[in-house]
């Protein structure tokens, strides 16, 4: 198969300023993504907890959890010959403060507050991606999407 899928988040610090969602969206379009879904939702903690649960013990968890529940939530199914990396290369590093001084031009560089208010996610796996997309989207078959909607090969 040519495309590959990943889970792409714009987490609540960036949802809340309309400018900010603006800037990350043009993102995904200029890169030529396919958006296969999108959906905004709000999300309680325990749902946060099972999503992040591999964090589950380290210092940031409580804090990553009250943030991720604190507001709405745009999440994407987004496809792309090289998803997953070109996503995470886009985003930036996790970290603020390396964030800015190694890759100031990324999505968390230019955008990002903090290391928990870090303005996106992106799946860093096929395993995670396809765990992460099922989290999301509970309905959505990579097969029968295949199957059904023709996706173009945009890159
Ligand atoms: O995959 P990615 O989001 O780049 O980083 P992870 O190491 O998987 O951490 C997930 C999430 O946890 C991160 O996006 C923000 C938060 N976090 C934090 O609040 N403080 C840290 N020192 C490290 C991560
Ligand atoms: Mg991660």
């Amino acid at each position: 198969q040519a495309l590959q899928l990943t889970l792409a988040l714009i987490k609540p610090d960036a949802v809340a300023h309309p400018l900010i969602l603006e800037a990350v969206h043009e993102q995904i379009l200029s890169n030529k993504f396919l958006i296969v879904r999108t959906r905004e939702l709000q999300w309680r903690k325990e749902d946060c907890r099972r999503f992040y649960r591999e964090h589950e013990g380290r210092f940031f968890y409580q804090r990553l959890v009250e943030f991720m529940a604190s507001g709405p939530i745009r999440a994407y199914i987004l496809a792309h010959k090289d998803a997953i990396q070109l996503w995470r290369t886009l985003m930036g590093p996790t970290r603020v403060f390396r964030a800015r001084h190694m890759a100031p031009d990324s999505i968390r560089g230019s955008l990002g507050l903090t290391d928990t208010r870090n303005t996106t996610h992106g799946s860093d796996s096929v395993v995670s991606a396809s765990r992460e997309i099922a989290a999301f989207f509970p309905d959505f078959s990579e097969q029968r999407w295949y199957e059904e909607e023709e996706p173009q090969l945009r890159c």
